[in-house]
């Protein structure tokens, strides 16, 4: 049995995998389409990352695949009908990036809030020429709204966090929660449309779907508060980039924190030139533990599938 790792991975997840044929891209950087199904051509696993485009064209080219074992928990990079046509399993990483991914979430929240990096800038300038009263003024996120939009794992962690810091969670979802799972995580439900116009901060955490393409249109942002801000760390594409880009541009948005964008690794020039907005390279799940967990993960995945057993993790 083969193994294709489009691009190196944590070794304690290589390592469990080394009594198989494990063949790794060593090189810094992306594989073309052509390259992976020439290299994985007799793979019977293939481990890849979000930026691997998995289509059709490639899971109908590798006639041995048995897994696409996908190192992130989103899957949107992998045509999971034409997977499931060939039978192929797809896994992905849930669970074990949740807090990492919820951690940055709150980053994002409180340097965009207290204008961190802004701040950052200006020491480092050497602008800091003594105390003022109103030196680097922020929002308070004590008694302010919180909405979540897509209350699921990473959600309910980011919410739990935002409560520790006295915030009022609201949250829209395709179905909304049981009243006992409302109470339980004391937060309440709203209709896209009631949390766009309530909320004093947006994060947002739903996968990228055909459903929430483009959810947050320009439409949708009107109905934000002027003084709100967007925390961005699920996938870029479910904003309209170009309407969030005019939007802070013109104030009719305080500010933003993205994690993720449209066209990755693209970040449009408008963006960088913004002071309201902190910008970050996608790395929700990046800390060495999780990173680490989900190598081990990924590899336990194929593991299962290769030795016959059920996927630990499997997609759909
Ligand atoms: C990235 C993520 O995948 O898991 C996801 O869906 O967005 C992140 O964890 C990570 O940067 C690895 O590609």
């Amino acid at each position: 049995e083969k193994i294709f790792v489009t691009y190196k991975i944590p070794e304690i997840g290589l390592k469990l995998l080394s009594k198989f044929n494990v063949e790794v891209n060593e090189e810094d950087r992306t594989l073309s389409k052509k390259e992976i199904i020439e290299r994985a051509q007799d793979a019977t696993a293939l481990v890849t990352l979000l930026s691997d485009n998995i289509d059709a064209e490639i899971i109908n080219a590798l006639p041995r695949l048995k897994i696409i074992a996908n190192y992130a928990v989103g899957f949107n990079n992998i045509d999971i009908e034409a997977a499931k046509a060939k039978g192929v399993i797809v896994t992905n990483t849930p669970d074990i990036l949740t807090d990492a991914s919820a951690d940055l979430a709150m980053a994002l929240l409180l340097a965009t809030a207290r204008r961190i990096v802004e701040a950052d800038k200006f020491v480092r300038k050497g602008l800091f020429e003594g105390w003022k009263p109103e030196l680097f003024l922020g929002i308070e996120l004590n008694g302010k709204t919180l909405g979540i939009i897509g209350l699921g794992r990473i959600g309910k962690a980011v919410a739990k966090r935002a409560q520790a810091f006295g915030m009022k969670v609201i949250y829209h979802n395709r179905r909304p929660l049981t009243s006992e799972e409302e109470k339980n995580l004391d937060v309440e439900y709203r209709s896209l449309e009631q949390l766009l116009k309530e909320s004093d901060f947006i994060s947002l955490h739903v996968p990228l779907t055909s459903e929430t393409y483009h959810l947050l249109s320009r439409s949708k942002l009107k109905l934000m508060k002027p003084s709100a801000v967007l925390i961005n760390t699920s996938r870029g594409a479910v904003v309209d980039e170009e309407a969030l880009i005019e939007f802070l541009q013109q104030g009719k948005i305080a500010a933003a924190g993205l994690d993720v964008y449209e066209n990755e690794p693209e970040v449009p020039y408008a963006l960088k030139e913004l002071d309201n907005v902190v910008l970050l390279p996608h790395i929700g799940s990046a800390t060495v533990e999780t990173r680490n967990n989900m190598a081990v993960l990924v590899a336990k995945n194929v593991l299962a599938v290769l030795e016959g057993k059920k996927p630990l993790t499997p997609v759909y």
